[in-house]
């Protein structure tokens, strides 16, 4: 496996570490003007970073393969093509919000890893960044308002180059988290605020687990998703369907309504979410939980047979609540155990999963971790 230093002839500037993140609770409503709550996680993407004095960009990584080797001036969108737009991406980014951002040789050592619906993705484009602001002196990683910079810039990397119509939250997550707390984001202005979230703290553990099942129509899903909902709110006359109530969504047909009342009955979630731990109430957002998946599952559908499974034999072998965690169709769901219950939900999953003649799911637990920082 080859160095930084082979590769590139120099060694690094730095190294940056950029968190994946576990969302628990707000899913598919950050392009909806709605409220989410995720948290950064200890997986990371960490990047190796030099800098450069003209504007080309060196791009590798250990796992994946592809790069990019071209100039600053030839990215935009659709090029680079693979990973590597995520990264060129957010150089382009800041430049077209007037931050003074040259190029970079970068390598990519260690990747959340991909396809989890942890979010490498955003795990890679914040790290990038920071690396950038930096490296560059943009001042910007000091700051929540200075991060909240940062990810505008990653999030257009992700929509304008790469050319995924994904909402803010994931980015959000991984430059803003902070260990102990979920992040509220409110996507309707991107203000955001820390809300404690230690389950430790309770006797409990957050379980992950990665079903290690991708489905290929998640894109097109996601897509036709964000379609019907913004279609719901201009059929209602609404700019969003952030302030709807179930009454409101009478008018739409029988193809919208659900979907609609997903992301309805989803923000309040979130708000009941917020309100249990402010309050110390931690133990009591089970049910939350279960009736976010259940939404995501029956009106939503984006859920997957892997995904339902994991979260049915968390909660037959004691788990408080489970659900789905990020764009579904694969990927990841979280269960809320007891401390002592843990090992026998892991173990009751794993052998649901035999049972089923499904892949050995990857479970672990999970707390809020740091947000993306400089390690070396
Ligand atoms: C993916 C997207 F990238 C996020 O923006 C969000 O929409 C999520 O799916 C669903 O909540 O992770």
């Amino acid at each position: 496996m080859s160095t930084f230093a082979e590769l590139f002839g120099r060694e690094p500037d730095g190294r940056w570490a950029g968190p994946g993140r576990v969302n628990l609770i707000g899913e598919h409503v950050d392009y909806a003007d709605g409220l989410c709550l995720p948290f950064a996680i200890a997986q990371r993407t960490v990047v190796e970073v030099g800098r450069r004095d003209d504007t080309r960009l060196r791009l590798r990584s250990r796992s994946e393969e592809g790069g990019y080797d071209g100039d600053l001036a030839d990215v935009g969108p659709g090029r680079p093509e693979g990973w590597a737009g995520y990264v060129a991406g957010v150089l382009w980014a800041l430049r077209e919000a007037g931050y003074a951002v040259g190029g970079i040789d970068l390598l990519v050592t260690d990747t959340v890893p991909l396809g989890s619906g942890l979010s490498s993705s955003a795990a890679l484009e914040c790290g990038a960044a920071l690396a950038a602001d930096d490296l560059f002196g943009l001042g910007l990683g000091g700051s929540t308002g200075g991060r909240q910079t940062l990810v505008a810039a990653c999030r257009r990397a992700e929509n304008d180059v790469v050319g995924a119509q994904t909402g803010g939250m994931d980015q959000a997550a991984s430059l803003l988290g902070t260990a102990g707390h979920a992040l509220l984001l409110d996507t309707h202005d991107d203000s955001t605020r820390q809300v404690p979230f230690a389950p430790a703290d309770a006797g409990l553990t957050l379980l992950v687990i990665d079903t290690k099942v991708r489905h290929s129509h998640a894109d097109n899903q996601y897509g036709a998703r964000r379609a019907s909902v913004e279609k719901a709110a201009a059929t209602l006359g609404r700019p969003s369907l952030r302030d709807a109530g179930l009454d409101d969504l009478a008018a739409l047909d029988a193809d919208l309504l659900p979907r609609a009342r997903h992301v309805v009955t989803e923000i309040a979630r979130v708000r009941e979410t917020v309100a249990l731990l402010d309050d110390g109430r931690l133990p009591e957002i089970g049910p939350l939980l279960d009736a976010s998946h259940a939404s995501l599952a029956g009106d939503y559908e984006v859920s997957c047979l892997e995904l339902d499974l994991a979260c049915e034999s968390a909660r037959a072998a004691g788990a408080l609540g489970a659900r789905m965690t990020g764009g579904g169709f694969g990927g990841s769901a979280i269960a809320l155990v007891p401390v002592d219950r843990a090992d026998a939900v892991a173990d009751a999953v794993r052998a649901a999963f035999a049972e089923g003649g499904h892949r050995e799911p990857d479970i672990r637990a999970t707390e809020p971790s740091a947000g993306a920082e400089r390690v070396a």
